[in-house]
This record gives structure tokens, sequence and C-alpha cells, in this order.
């Protein structure tokens, strides 16, 4: 399975494969969140249309789906449209939502055979129809899956979500549920989108920007953050696997100083 894809799309299949298995080897992250950038530049570049970006940015999630699947990451969570990218043009929004519909058209048969499980973060109101549709109907498909997680944000935002935490919270001790001193991380966890997910231990955010945009900001507490100037639809499988490998030797660099603390 894995072999045809390699070879269909011209990826030196051993050095991947050899690369995968020395990784696995150590530890692999559990969860690793990515903030898909640089797709409007890799279009400029090429003289595109914005959106032309867009589109090929979707061929990336299929790589590092598979790549992703491949290494046994538990979930992989990526940033597609963010509470603050309501602010673009009208137009490069509305082809935006119709891009869910698009990718799993094609590519939800491939999801389901490969045991991937989609899920999506984010606020539901205010996305149009059409594409919740889209995803609902993915969700449902692979929610017997118990490969790898899939999960999109969408129309998500970090301070949004720790506001609707802890209204959640509130409302609980309003009721009676529990006092305010029972409030401590774990039972705060309980009311985020994530609460099912381990916290991501590896944060990816590709074309060069420094920044964490309002993404997972409870979550990514005690992540590793790679930066990479590479553009998101010129991020590869092996893009995936350096960021890896680097986070390997950071971790075994604090391993060896500072035990499992993380500091
Ligand atoms: C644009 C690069 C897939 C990043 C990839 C509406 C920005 C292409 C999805 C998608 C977007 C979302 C949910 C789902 C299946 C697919 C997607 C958006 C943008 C925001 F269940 N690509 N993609 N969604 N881009």
């Amino acid at each position: 399975m894995i072999d045809k894809w390699f070879r269909k799309n011209k990826v030196d299949r051993s050095s991947i494969d050899d690369r995968v298995n020395e990784l696995k080897k150590r530890g692999v992250p559990a969860h690793v969140a990515i903030i898909m950038d640089g797709n409007g530049r890799w279009a400029k570049r090429r003289a595109l249309p914005r959106v032309a970006g867009h589109r090929e940015g979707m061929n990336t999630i299929k790589r590092t789906t598979k790549i992703a699947s491949a290494l046994g990451v538990e979930a992989i969570t990526l940033y597609a449209f963010s509470t603050e990218n309501w602010k673009r043009p009208r137009k490069e929004v509305e082809f935006l939502m119709k891009l869910p519909k698009e990718l799993l058209h094609t590519y939800l048969p491939e999801l389901i055979e490969q045991n991937v499980r989609v899920e999506m973060i984010g606020h539901r109101e205010g996305l149009p129809a059409h594409t919740l549709e889209s995803i609902d109907y993915a969700i449902e498909q692979t929610k017997q899956n118990d490969g790898l997680i899939l999960n999109f944000a969408m129309n998500y935002g970090g301070r949004a979500e720790l506001l609707e935490a802890t209204k959640a919270v509130a409302k609980k001790v309003a009721a009676g549920d529990y006092s305010v001193d029972a409030i401590d991380e774990s039972l705060f966890e309980r009311e985020l989108m994530t609460t099912h997910l381990p916290d991501p231990d590896l944060l990816i955010r590709t074309s060069g920007e420094v920044r964490l945009s309002n993404f997972l900001l409870w979550q990514l507490a005690y992540a590793e953050f790679i930066f990479t100037d590479v553009l998101w639809p010129d991020f590869t499988e092996a893009h995936f696997l350096d960021a890896v490998e680097e986070f390997q030797r950071r971790d075994r660099r604090f391993g060896s100083v500072e035990g499992k603390a993380h500091i």
C-alpha cells in the first residue's frame, strides 16, 4: 500500500523507509500540531493565484498523513482555518470553505483504507453548512478507525477555546457540581476541544513565521516548537522526518540534563 504510493509520487522509498525505522526505535511524538503556512507565498512565486497554493497544500496534507501514520504518530492537528482567517477577502474564504469537500471527495476512501480517523475542533457556528456536511460525513465514515487521528482545526481560536472552557467550568460550579477549590488542570482540560487527545509534543510551523497565532494555547505548554522556512506546499515527508529527528535530539538533550521535567 505505502509502497505503491511512494512509487507513484517518485519518492525514494528506501531511504524514507530506513529513516522511519530508525526514528521508530526512539520516541516518536504522540501528537503533532501543524501550522500550514506559506500557500499564498508559494503561489505568488509562481505567478499563480493564491488559491492555487491552497489547493497544492492539500497534497502536503496527504503526504503528511501517510508519513505520520507510518511513524506511528497517534494524532496530527492541522490549523486549517483560524477565527482570524475570516478577515481574508470574501472570495478567498468562499474558495477555502469548498476545500474540505474537494479533498474528501477523492481522498476519503484512501483515508478509510489507511485506518485514519477524521476529527475536527473549532467553532461549528459560522462555518457554512456545506462545509460541515462534508466534514461530518468523513467523521462519521471514519469513526470506527483506530489508526492515526487526522484532526482539522476549523474556525478555531485558542483564546476563545479557553474562554469557553472557563464558562463551562463556571456553570458547573454555579450548578453545585463541584467547588472552586476542586478546579485543577485535569478538570479544566475536560472542557477543552482536545480533551480526548494527548497534548501535542511537537509543533511545526512552515514558511518562516515564528508565531503561535492563537493555536492550541493551553495544549502546547510543553511542546517542542520547530519553525522551518519551507513553504507548506513544498513540505515533504523528508521534512517531516527532519522535524521528528530534531524533536528526538532535543528530547534526548533534555532527558540527560533534566530527566523528564522538560524545563
Ligand atoms: C488551505 C493548506 C484541507 C492550508 C491546505 C476551510 C490552507 C488547504 C481541508 C480540510 C485548507 C478540512 C477539514 C476536513 C477535510 C479537509 C482544508 C481549509 C483549508 C479551511 F475534514 N485543506 N484545507 N480546510 N487548505
